[in-house]
């Protein structure tokens, strides 16, 4: 802990200071929107981080953060991707709600009544951001019944994504969109997503162009892409098993937060006084069936398995690096992953200041578009604290540094050039803001 009194005008304090403005001015009432202008709503797995951050301020709304997402879960257990506010005008974000039309087509998969919602999903980081929530102030916690009330919610969500989501049938999760990875146009999604027929561009009217740069954004034809697949789950009633998934991928990343959260269900459990071992088996099995079906140890890091074609995506991406948050990797994978990347790939302490989002020698790389080659601070997050679990404490260090460095002096931007540094896409953007706080505090 640095002691703040001391070091008024410091980069740190000032990187710090900065952070807790753009939370403050993010937070609606009872959740963050992620960006003011660009995403008006509450967003999955924005939430999960926001939290994150916001446990070291203000714990109550760490918590008020993550029970607001949580309210608006479905019956099938899954947490959606969006909640809508309704005091926000439909023109503002890009699908809105009567796109979805979440309470009505979604009713068979029990979606809520008097809550607007998309029918996809984000990577599960929330029973991570429940754990460290209530680890930021227990008492607290004890006292709202935070966790009690909390973790019969987190397990169907987990048991929702192991169970109607295990489309392969090898115990790991699909998405069955690329928007559900969080990582929306990462060139991983290009070899599925060319099966998908594009819906035309003159029937939808994009938001997110009047407040970012089109070219840092995804294209015209991916949103076509992206239209036509969220059309036919909402057509089918969002129902897992009746959609015949066009799309379905196996992605690592996803699959890594799903055993990270389930590794933070056993301590929720223990913390109730409950047994938690079924909650280490499954995130036993669920490491030992990510590396029998991800790792490819030619390429020294996981790749996303397109489930309909049955093969490897040929792509290497950022999310391939995520699993090194895990316990219980083989020591060789560990290894592996972390000249992965330090080489030239992710070039970092060598030719990057954060690990881009893509592979920096891919055919796809661009530096400054969105999920093909921008760093973003919670996938570095994520990075960062694998590298320190398994003892990288240099690498760990270096790269802490210039995350909270490149945070403040982009504004908070929702995204970075890896190599230089400048800001991309939005700025004060949450998520940027709750993970630089939670690397100072
Ligand atoms: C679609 C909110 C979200 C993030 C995603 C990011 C972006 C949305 C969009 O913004 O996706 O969900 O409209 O582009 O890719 O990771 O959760 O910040």
């Amino acid at each position: 802990h640095v002691d703040r009194a001391d070091q008024s005008t410091s980069p740190h304090t000032t990187a710090y200071n900065g952070a807790r403005r753009v939370l403050t001015g993010n937070w609606v009432g009872a959740s963050t929107v992620p960006s003011r202008s660009l995403y008006p709503h509450q967003w999955s797995w924005d939430s999960a981080f926001v939290a994150i951050g916001l446990r070291h301020l203000w714990p109550l709304r760490a918590q008020r953060e993550l029970e607001t997402l949580l309210a608006a879960q479905w019956q099938d257990g899954r947490v959606p991707h969006i909640v809508f506010n309704p005091s926000v005008p439909l023109a503002a974000y890009f699908p809105s709600p009567d796109f979805w039309r979440s309470s009505s087509e979604g009713a068979g998969c029990g979606a809520p009544a008097g809550t607007e919602t998309s029918g996809l999903v984000q990577p599960p980081v929330h029973a991570v951001a429940a754990w460290l929530t209530h680890r930021a102030d227990p008492v607290a916690s004890h006292q709202r019944g935070f966790l009690r009330r909390v973790y019969p919610r987190l397990v169907a969500w987990q048991r929702y994504l192991t169970g109607a989501r295990d489309l392969g049938g090898h115990g790991l999760a699909s998405i069955v969109h690329p928007w559900e990875s969080g990582m929306d146009n990462s060139p991983c999604w290009d070899p599925p997503l060319a099966r998908i027929d594009p819906v035309g561009s003159d029937t939808f009217h994009r938001a997110d162009l009047h407040h970012s740069r089109p070219a840092d954004r995804p294209t015209d034809l991916d949103y076509g892409r992206y239209v036509r697949l969220a059309e036919n789950y909402r057509d089918h009633g969002y129902l897992d098993r009746d959609c015949g998934h066009p799309f379905a991928v196996e992605d690592p990343a996803v699959n890594a937060l799903l055993i990270l959260s389930e590794h933070a269900l056993a301590e929720i459990a223990g913390a109730l006084g409950r047994d938690p071992s079924d909650h280490l088996v499954r995130a036993e099995e669920l490491t030992t069936a990510l590396v029998k079906r991800l790792w490819h140890a030619e390429s020294g890091q996981f790749l996303a398995h397109d489930v309909i074609a049955d093969e490897p995506i040929a792509e290497h991406s950022a999310a391939g690096l995520i699993p090194l948050v895990l316990p219980g990797l083989p020591e060789e994978t560990v290894r592996a992953l972390v000249a992965t990347a330090t080489g030239p790939r992710f070039g970092l302490g060598v030719s990057t200041r954060m690990v881009p989002s893509y592979d920096l020698t891919g055919h796809a790389f661009d530096p400054a578009r969105y999920w093909r080659g921008p760093a973003w601070f919670n996938v570095n997050w994520l990075v960062e604290r694998g590298l320190r679990r398994h003892g990288e404490l240099a690498l760990a260090n270096e790269l802490r540094a210039n995350l909270t460095r490149l945070a403040a002096s982009s504004r908070y931007a929702e995204y970075v050039d890896p190599v230089t540094g400048e800001a991309r896409g939005t700025r004060d953007f949450s998520w940027t803001a709750a993970v630089t706080i939670d690397l100072l505090a």
